[in-house]
């Protein structure tokens, strides 16, 4: 039991956390009781400057006016309208701001409240757009080694991650997987896109040569994995994905919950490579993390294909108590507003050389076995401790919250990704923390 005014509740037991080891953590709980800007405020009082964005989501950094003035005043306006044959103003002026911000070609947005119903979403489209068209022999779908596509079962499917997947049963049938990029033999170290690997995204020429393209339905990757340690892509290869998928009529799903708004220097991964995909998924940055929402871009034909029979009846039987919900709605809202009026969705780009250089520096410390960086995101990847994975870089992580610098661990993996507002002496600080700390790891 706790008292609403307690700093720290004394009962930390009924909230089974996410994704945490939750043993642990109740017995040295770290916690989180404010945040401006760059920094989070602990429990304790102290400031910890925010490393990774909170979970790659918080872009403009916390707790910005016009954000938090908007959710206020729309809590106060119209706090709820229903979803389904109802509107209100925001969530179709979010769509427009949206499409505006999309490349070409992406001109309509469904609404979900997170990443992994934006994927589920984005699947369910596919397939439905394959039956819609006169194709519904096409459904399989596949994924990537090493994806992180969410939590849900069809994200969890197409996912790449074996700890992710394992205690869930057949999970979706019909789906196939490429092979990842990363390859540390001959690309360690790299700075920005790795030199080799371009010939993996020939493997999906294989699976359809296996299936036979009349039964696939849509690819989905992200263009950078993130969640799985930053596997950046080598020139040409999201490319090739795409003149594949294109030539066999197979849809190309962009999975950009985390490069999306501004993570790489552009307001999208589809603009850092120059390639468009039919459908693109989105969530965390879009609100700035502060209220939960997702969105799901397509193209103008997937969408006119929906758009037939007798007008009264509903196209598409899918949506979300909360699409479109008017306090997210004002929170995307002021949201693309902050991104625009400090130019943060191409911030990344001007500090990617700083950024760069910083995280190259680390070179040569104590067991670091390749650093990898694109716009404003990093990763440090070390030499896990032989037969205990994982250890080496959760000792970084707890090592770097005690120092006052929040950082992310997956696997031995180190993943960094500031918000975009971050300064040059801020990343000076992250660089120089994570420093010392590899200096003393065990
Ligand atoms: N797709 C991608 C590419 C993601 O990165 C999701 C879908 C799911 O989004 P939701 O909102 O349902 O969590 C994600 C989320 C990490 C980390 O530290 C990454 C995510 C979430 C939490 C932590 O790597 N990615
Ligand atoms: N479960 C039940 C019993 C429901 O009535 C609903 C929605 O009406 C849902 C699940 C789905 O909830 P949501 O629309 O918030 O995803």
């Amino acid at each position: 039991m706790s008292t609403n005014n307690a700093v720290v509740p004394n009962d930390l037991s009924a909230f089974w956390m996410p994704f945490t080891a939750n043993r642990q953590f109740k017995k040295s709980p770290r916690m989180f009781v404010a945040a401006k800007d760059m920094h989070y405020t602990t429990s304790d009082g102290r400031q910890v400057l925010d490393g990774t964005a909170g979970l790659w989501c918080v872009n403009a950094g916390h707790a910005r006016p016009k954000i938090v003035e908007a959710i206020s005043k729309q809590a106060a306006e119209l706090d709820y309208a229903p979803a389904f044959q109802m509107g209100h103003p925001k969530a179709f002026e979010l769509a427009n701001r949206l499409v505006d911000l999309t490349p070409d070609g992406l001109d309509h947005v469904l609404f979900t409240n997170s990443g992994s119903e934006s994927v589920e979403t984005a699947l369910k489209v596919a397939l439905a757009y394959q039956k819609v068209i006169g194709q519904g022999a096409r459904s399989r779908l596949i994924g990537r080694e090493r994806g992180y596509h969410g939590v849900n079962f069809g994200g969890i499917s197409v996912g790449g991650i074996v700890t992710n997947r394992k205690m869930f049963g057949t999970l979706l049938t019909g789906v196939d997987h490429l092979p990842h990029t990363h390859n540390l033999a001959k690309n360690a170290f790299s700075k920005g896109l790795p030199e080799h690997g371009v010939d993996l995204a020939d493997e999906l020429e294989r699976i359809v040569t296996l299936h036979d393209a009349s039964t696939i339905a849509a690819v989905i990757v992200e263009p950078v994995a993130g969640s799985t340690g930053v596997l950046i892509p080598p020139p040409g290869y999201l490319q090739r994905l795409r003149d594949i998928t294109k030539k066999h009529g197979i849809l190309l799903i962009f999975d950009e919950v985390i490069t999306g708004y501004g993570r790489l220097g552009t307001p999208f991964g589809a603009d850092y490579f120059g390639v468009t995909p039919d459908i693109l998924v989105t969530a965390k940055g879009l609100t700035n993390g502060v209220i939960p929402m997702g969105a799901v871009m397509v193209s103008k034909e997937i969408h006119d294909a929906f758009m037939q029979g007798p007008e009264h009846l509903i196209e598409f039987f899918h949506g979300y108590t909360y699409s479109g919900n008017p306090i997210a709605s004002a929170a995307g809202l002021a949201t693309l507003e902050t991104y625009k009026d400090e130019g943060l969705l191409t911030r990344g780009a001007d500090l990617a050389k700083v950024w760069e250089d910083g995280l190259h520096s680390l070179k040569g410390l104590p067991h670091v076995i390749d650093i990898r960086n694109i716009g404003l995101v990093g990763a440090v990847e070390l030499e896990p401790i032989a037969g205990h994975p994982t250890k080496r870089a959760f000792a970084a992580f707890l090592a770097a919250f005690e120092q006052g610098l929040l950082i992310r661990t997956t696997g031995d993996i180190i993943a960094l990704s500031p918000p975009l507002i971050v300064t040059e002496s801020q990343i000076d600080q992250i660089i120089t923390t994570l420093a010392g700390i590899l200096k003393t790891l065990e």
